[in-house]
């Protein structure tokens, strides 16, 4: 196995974000004459994140790997501040700022709307065109296409700028952004970002889809409901939560499945699946 000083990593199962900042911030430093590589090391990639990725030229697999058993190993965090290694990690640079006290050489956590605008910005002579592409693609993955209260207005004014300089296609980076999913069957509806949950005895999923016209998929809805409440009541499940994102409006519908019911709640905001409806359902879960 080849040794390098640096191995940079991101967060577990890493998104757009992840990847494309560690490819980054190695391009950056072997540029600088550093020893450094950017390692993978989780087995499975999630899908999406790999094909937006592929479609901007970069492909993370060639990064996934094995991170070397030493001791003496010197790790860069890049997207996340938190890490078990078998080594030291040196240097965070990260956009979740917290009040936890971090004791690394290097430390950069501010409010950016990405890690990857943070490797770039201000250092844009020693990227080339498509790196500097990738940078505003994870930038715009990361904000829902600047959507997301994380935007920060400076990094959007990056973004413009970078934009008209090199002659994007805009358009298509934001539609990028907002990651919306591909739904051709009705079985998507189920198994798009399908997480379970165990609450005492009673066990509940969720899952969730991103388009741009919910009403475009409302007779494809109606057929996704009967096979829910087949998946509920196969799988003894106390309720299954849908969520509908309007890319449009930015409002979700959320449906709440249960082997004999479906009940409908529209907000007027984003929802947040683990720090909104999840919550919510455990608590009245527990409650009874
Ligand atoms: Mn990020």
């Amino acid at each position: 196995m080849e040794l390098f000083d640096y191995v940079i990593l991101g967060h577990k199962n890493p998104d757009v974000d992840s990847i494309v900042s560690g490819f980054l911030l190695e391009r950056y430093m072997n540029r600088c004459w550093y020893s450094a590589k950017f390692i993978i090391p989780d087995q499975v990639i999630d899908e999406e994140s790999l094909v937006i990725c592929r479609n901007y030229g970069l492909d993370p697999v060639k990064f996934q790997g094995v991170l070397p058993d030493r001791d003496d190993q010197k790790y860069i965090l890049v997207d996340h501040y938190e890490r078990d290694v078998s080594g030291k990690v040196v240097a965070i640079i990260d956009h979740h700022p917290t009040t936890q006290n971090i004791s690394t050489f290097f430390y950069h956590n501010e409010k950016a709307s990405s890690t990857a605008c943070m490797i770039v910005e201000g250092k844009e002579e020693s990227f080339t065109k498509e790196e500097i592409e990738l940078a505003v693609l994870a930038t715009m993955v990361d904000t829902v296409s600047f959507h997301s209260t994380k935007t920060r207005d400076k990094d959007v004014t990056w973004v413009k700028k970078m934009v008209d300089k090199y002659q994007f296609n805009y358009s298509k980076l934001y539609k990028d952004g907002l990651c919306l999913t591909d739904i051709s069957s009705v079985s998507d509806f189920l198994t798009h970002g399908l997480k379970e949950y165990q609450f005492g005895d009673k066990k509940i999923a969720a899952s969730y889809v991103s388009v741009l016209h919910p009403e475009q998929i409302s007779e494809m809805l109606s057929s996704a409901f009967s096979f829910l409440q087949n998946y509920v009541n196969c799988h003894d499940l106390a309720l299954f939560t849908l969520i509908i994102n309007d890319m449009t409006k930015f409002q979700s519908s959320v449906y709440y499945v249960t082997s004999g019911d479906i009940v409908k709640r529209d907000f007027e905001h984003f929802v947040s699946r683990g720090n909104d409806i999840i919550p919510e359902i455990e608590k009245k879960l527990l409650k009874k």
